[in-house]
């Protein structure tokens, strides 16, 4: 067993977690504040998105400076606070290292803005004379012409998010300074943005899974996870099972683990993007888990998760919040298929309470570059506004990053000030406070499965088995080890 083999983790998205010094924006000091409540949840691991400098183009996802704490959340003592108080509460911390691209306003990109190729670190993005066909996640064309230089960069992402260039070994050299100078601080490891497309050949149309991509993750682990024995997630998005093996290979020379989507993509047409809705069975949904049990039994590790910051909540897209009964009900059968896997599991903030998505009338009410980008380019299509909001309501990143609900107080307990994105309404009766108040909530669910997967090393260790397979509306499995059985069945209909 390593040392996080029984932990769970709990993904803070900064921006909406707490607010101490009521600006609106959630913030350092705010999580410290809240230590107490993740404790006493069970929570080991904290996976806290990009607190970086930022322009926050896309959240702190685009990155201007490593070093730098974002101002909106606080200082570098709030951050080394944040790292102490957390260990005497149990709790290690996992940063989130975006080390595909930095924000167009790093020094790196300023550089060349100012002289262009002769720049020092012109090498250290992607360019070219002519675009290809290459399009970014969040809509339009993937290059962007720079006057400076005469040439367009790669950005995959949104264009103030440029590409880095992996094949410049000083460039990598600089990136594996960033995670030792922070693995110094005391933290425990990394989740890895979008880590599989750092080995991309653009001018082949290659991005995901490119040829040299493992030859990178195992020189960055070589320098850096290896020797601090740092606990390391990878986001994954083309993972299969056979690419899942050789990231998180027990060898250990890569990762510790990714996070794969297919179960995620159950929702969406393969062909098309995340918004075309496609309808997906009971059925589909075991097969993927159980293809993903039984392939890394041995020779991998999952990762079990139902959502993040990106995706819609849990209990709204994968269980049913038609009534408040089904709402508690769903989300519990949610959270024990997922924690009697193997393999790590992740609570995104919120989820703990069942917190839904949300349904804003209008588009003025969301911030989410991918959404909002979505939304014109359909406008401009001649499509009717109701139509988009409803895919917006449906997977829209925002449903994820409304603030945290803690209690019945105006803004629900999470800013005096109006906050930068509205609350989710149903906060009144869906918060921390009404659950600790209650002994079946969901909250003490949680709390109940944590404990077991501390106490019982079944959890861990126990061979995965399906039981019932054919049965159309129930989930059946079974692990073992050689002193403990656990028998889950969880009912769909
Ligand atoms: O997400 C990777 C990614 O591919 C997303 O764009 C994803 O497809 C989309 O969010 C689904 O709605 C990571 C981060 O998690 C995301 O927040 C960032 O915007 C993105 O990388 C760029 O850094
Ligand atoms: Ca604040």
């Amino acid at each position: 067993m390593k040392w996080w083999s029984k932990k769970v983790v709990y993904q803070i998205y900064p921006r909406s977690f707490q607010d101490s010094n009521n600006d609106g924006i959630g913030d350092i000091q705010g999580i410290i504040s809240r230590l107490d409540y993740l404790a006493n949840l069970g929570i080991e691991l904290l996976w806290i998105s990009p607190l970086y400098a930022s322009p926050n183009d896309d959240n702190g996802y685009d990155v201007s400076d490593y070093y730098q704490i974002m101002p909106d959340f606080g200082t570098m003592a709030d951050m080394d606070e944040l790292i102490t108080s957390a260990k005497k509460h149990g709790i290690e911390i996992i940063m989130d290292l975006v080390a595909n691209h930095t924000s167009d306003e790093h020094a790196w990109f300023r550089d060349i803005r100012e002289k262009g190729r002769k720049s020092s670190y012109y090498d250290y993005y992607v360019w070219c004379d002519k675009p290809n066909e290459l399009m970014s996640t969040f809509g339009g064309t993937a290059w962007e012409y720079e006057a400076k230089v005469g040439q367009y960069y790669l950005h995959l992402f949104s264009k103030k998010q440029p590409d880095l260039n992996w094949k410049n070994a000083d460039m990598r050299a600089d990136m594996y300074k960033i995670i030792r100078y922070w693995l110094k601080k005391g933290i425990a490891g990394f989740r890895l943005d979008v880590i599989d497309l750092i080995g991309k050949i653009p001018e082949e149309g290659i991005t995901g899974n490119g040829p040299l991509l493992h030859t990178y993750i195992k020189e960055m682990a070589a320098q850096t996870f290896i020797p601090s024995n740092s606990f390391t997630v990878g986001e994954t998005w083309g993972a299969t099972p056979a690419i899942a093996k050789l990231y998180s290979n027990p060898d250990g020379s890569e990762l510790s683990t990714v996070f794969q989507f297919e179960h995620i993509g159950l929702g969406q047409r393969p062909t098309k993007t995340k918004w075309d809705e496609r309808k997906w069975s009971f059925a589909e949904l075991k097969t993927i888990f159980v293809k993903w049990q039984i392939e890394l039994q041995g020779e991998g590790w999952n990762s079990l998760f139902w959502n993040n910051h990106d995706l819609p909540r849990a209990v709204s897209f994968f269980g049913n919040t038609e009534t408040e009964a089904y709402r508690v009900y769903s989300a519990k059968m949610l959270a024990t298929l997922l924690h009697g896997m193997q393999g790590t599991p992740y609570i995104y903030q919120g989820e703990e309470i069942g917190m839904t998505n949300a349904q804003f009338e209008s588009i003025e009410s969301y911030d989410d570059i991918e959404s909002i980008r979505m939304y014109d380019e359909r406008i401009e299509n001649g499509e009717k506004p109701l139509e988009i909001l409803a895919d917006i309501h449906r997977v829209g990143r925002d449903n994820a990053r409304t603030p945290m609900q803690w209690d019945m107080s105006s803004n629900a307990g999470f800013s005096k000030a109006s906050p930068w994105l509205e609350v989710n309404p149903n906060y009144k009766k869906i918060n921390v406070e009404a659950a600790l108040e209650q002994r079946n909530s969901l909250f003490y669910y949680y709390q109940k499965l944590i404990a077991l997967r501390k106490q019982y090393d079944v959890f861990t260790d126990g061979i995965f088995l399906e039981q019932n397979p054919e049965n159309p509306e129930v989930f059946h499995y079974t692990r073992r080890n050689e002193q403990e059985e656990l028998i889950v069945i969880l009912n769909f209909s």
